[in-house]
């Protein structure tokens, strides 16, 4: 039986809270976590299928090879995946953890109920012998669950980490660590460092469906904050930044517009060729990163790549110990 729980706050207050926190820095920003409604989930199916954007499908391929592996190194534990979407790359896990009708609990969480639905009902009928328990809502809400679900392997993939700056990435690792209990196991899936232009490619696609990605975010202030925003003049834009070795992606204000948050009654003058930020993808590479989750008490105990090295799923395992920064 597939059971659903909603953790999510009120949603436009915060929405336009949120918002109004981004508008008032400078730079610029928007809170990514926006971009899923429904509209922006559709939409980020579509990307996930661009030939341009090798992310899904490069590690796809990685879990169908790695997943009996990992059946073996983790033994039958609870399923437990933070921004699950569709759940279709959990399929090959999900097969290899309920072969030959084996029990398992699959937790999927994410901010879109619609989705979470579409995907329990699928899976249920699927996998016969897999308890699919919805989460909606976000991260956090489902921290406090692990020990209770436990022996765990909470799944993290699609390189979404890469959407949380190096501020929000912190306490974020933090919270998992320390959520998680000893001996309790991580899958993390992150894209890599590679050349520029493939990287850029993969977020400025031929058929646009990634700027169209962007301009609902937005779309969507129109819609739920009454923001007015003439669409046409939004640009969507998205860089790799050496530096940060991440690609940033955003809107470029063609001509000078008045935003407005109505919920809040605020108004906010965005300037002719002014940018508007609407999330980072970061990307990695793996000796630094394995030594950055060992701060946090998660030691990699397996590292699985593609041929061309674009892509990467390790498997964590947290320690006895928090870690220096846990
Ligand atoms: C879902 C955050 C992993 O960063 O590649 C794809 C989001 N944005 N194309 C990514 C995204 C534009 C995606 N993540």
């Amino acid at each position: 039986m597939m059971t659903l729980t909603t953790t999510s706050r009120s949603t436009v207050r915060d929405f336009a809270e949120s918002v109004a926190l981004g508008l008032s820095d400078t730079p610029r920003w928007l809170p990514s976590r926006f971009l899923y409604d429904a509209r922006g989930s559709a939409l980020f199916e579509r990307i996930c299928q661009l030939p341009e954007y090798y992310l899904t499908r490069t590690e796809a391929d990685i879990l169908r090879r790695v997943a009996p592996r990992l059946r073996e190194l983790t033994g039958a534990v609870t399923l437990v995946e933070l921004g699950s979407g569709s759940s279709v790359k959990t399929d090959t896990l999900l097969a290899a953890y309920a072969r030959n009708g084996d029990p398992v609990r699959y937790v999927p969480v994410d901010v879109s109920a619609s989705i979470l639905r579409v995907a329990a009902e699928r899976i249920e009928e699927t996998f016969p012998s897999v308890n699919v328990a919805g989460v909606h809502g976000e991260y956090e809400h489902v921290f406090p669950l692990l020990s209770a679900y436990a022996p765990t392997m909470l799944l993290f993939l699609g390189s979404t980490v890469g959407n949380l700056n190096h501020a929000e990435s912190v306490p974020f690792w933090r919270r998992v660590s320390a959520a998680l209990p000893a001996g309790s196991w991580m899958l993390l899936g992150v894209d890599l460092v590679k050349d520029p232009a493939v990287l850029e490619a993969a977020y400025n696609d031929a058929q646009g469906v990634t700027a169209a990605f962007t301009r609902n975010f937005f779309a969507r202030m129109n819609r739920e904050l009454g923001s007015r925003i003439d669409l046409d003049a939004v640009e969507h834009v998205a860089r790799w930044n050496a530096e940060w070795q991440r690609i940033e992606i955003g809107g470029r204000f063609r001509s000078r517009q008045m935003v407005d948050v109505l919920p809040l009654g605020r108004r906010f003058e965005v300037e002719p060729g002014e940018q508007i930020m609407t999330e980072i993808s970061r990307k990695f590479v793996l000796p630094s990163l394995r030594s950055y989750l060992e701060c946090f008490g998660l030691e990699t105990v397996h590292a699985a790549t593609d041929d061309r090295r674009w892509f990467a799923v390790l498997l964590l395992r947290k320690g006895e110990t928090d870690g220096d920064l846990a």
